[in-house]
């Protein structure tokens, strides 16, 4: 029997030679990244892909993506003296900021957008103990809120827009490359306020130029029909869509989203709320992956570029973004329970189901 310590886990003990740390810089951790990559068994034929690969960021600390970047922006933070810090929300970043904040005891300040917050990702900056505020107003009145705010006060802004949340997010193309042993052909990434798309552009763009992959990926970014300025080319006054954690109107990273489009051969396009729920349903009936509406986007993106034979085949990762136990309500709300009631007998349970 080993009684050797466990080495740490973390985006800032495993990436450290592709960040910018410093010695100063504390290596704190909630053992994010080094997420699975598993293979789709149900739906890559239709989407015509040869391969189709699930990056499940769902299964980070605090169920999203955002604990990498985060990691980093908070040890920054800590690093540079700061003992607060701010961000506004559709809900992930607040539970992470807020997450990451309790574990180096920073206080924390949330800027939501009230009433569209889904339950899970509330109860997770609730308990964390952040200090919420809930704005009359969109993710993007908030986000100007924050950045006016934190120029104004010596508390520190976690958003994307922070230079460190995309360098810590870029270590899942990394992983990507790692795991596959090259970057995809295709990568397809549901896009809010479009950190995310940017990160993951400029983390192949670093794992071509050092030899780590040998290909640049196609980007396919995907936004809620009702919130889609990167589609439409101007920004959304009144965003709308079941999928709360994309529901941006004026994303921050706008010219990182195109130049990863653009320099990519890639596309941003519009699904539907329905195409949305219809990919929801299926990743979790189907895959057995329950993700929250957000990153079903990207599936059900893909689902339509095979439907409509658009789809040059290849090998396709799809990031799934967030857990879905973040949204019980669309859970509840979308899925068909079969339930039946039942005394706590044997012979109830089998009239139950019919036995
Ligand atoms: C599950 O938490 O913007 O394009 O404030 O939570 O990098 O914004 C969340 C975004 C995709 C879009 N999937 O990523 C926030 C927030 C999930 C998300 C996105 C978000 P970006």
């Amino acid at each position: 029997m080993s009684t050797l310590p466990l080495a740490p886990r973390g985006v800032l003990y495993h990436w450290a030679e592709v960040l910018p740390l410093t010695e100063q810089t504390p290596r704190i951790t909630l053992g994010e990244g080094d997420t699975p990559l598993v293979r789709s068994v149900a739906l890559e034929r239709e989407c015509g892909l040869d391969e189709l690969w699930f990056k499940l960021e769902s299964c980070n600390p605090t169920g999203s993506f955002k604990d990498r970047g985060m990691v980093v922006a908070v040890a920054k933070a800590v690093e540079s003296g700061a003992r607060a810090i701010m961000c506004a929300s559709t809900g992930n970043t607040s539970a992470s900021a807020a997450a990451y904040a309790a574990r180096c005891g920073l206080d924390c300040y949330v800027l939501v957008p009230g009433g569209k917050v889904a339950a899970g990702k509330m109860a997770q900056a609730i308990a964390y103990g952040s200090r919420i505020i809930e704005v009359d107003g969109n993710f993007d009145d908030a986000l100007n809120a924050a950045r006016e705010l934190t120029a104004r006060h010596p508390v520190a802004l976690v958003n994307s827009v922070n230079p460190y949340r995309i360098q810590g997010q870029k270590t899942a193309a990394y992983e990507i490359c790692e795991t596959l042993g090259d970057a995809p052909d295709v990568l397809a990434i549901p896009v809010g306020n479009a950190g995310n798309i940017t990160a993951y552009w400029k983390g192949f763009g670093e794992c071509a130029e050092v030899g780590r992959a040998t290909l640049h990926p196609r980007m396919l970014g995907f936004q809620a029909a009702g919130a889609a300025p990167l589609v439409s080319g101007v920004p959304v006054p009144e965003p709308n869509t079941v999928a709360t954690a994309i529901r941006i109107g004026n994303p921050a990273s706008w010219g990182g989203a195109i130049g990863a489009r653009d320099e990519s051969g890639g596309s941003i396009e519009a699904v539907t709320d329905e195409e949305i729920l219809e990919a929801y349903r299926l990743l979790a009936a189907r895959e057995g992956l329950f993700v929250e509406p957000a990153s079903a986007a990207c599936v059900a993106g893909l689902l339509q570029h095979g439907r409509a034979g658009r789809t040059r085949g290849g090998r396709a990762v799809a990031i799934l973004t967030g857990n879905g136990l973040k949204d019980p309500d669309t859970a509840i709300a979308e899925y068909v329970p079969n339930i039946t009631k039942s005394s706590a007998t044997v012979a109830g349970v089998e009239r139950a189901l019919g036995w």
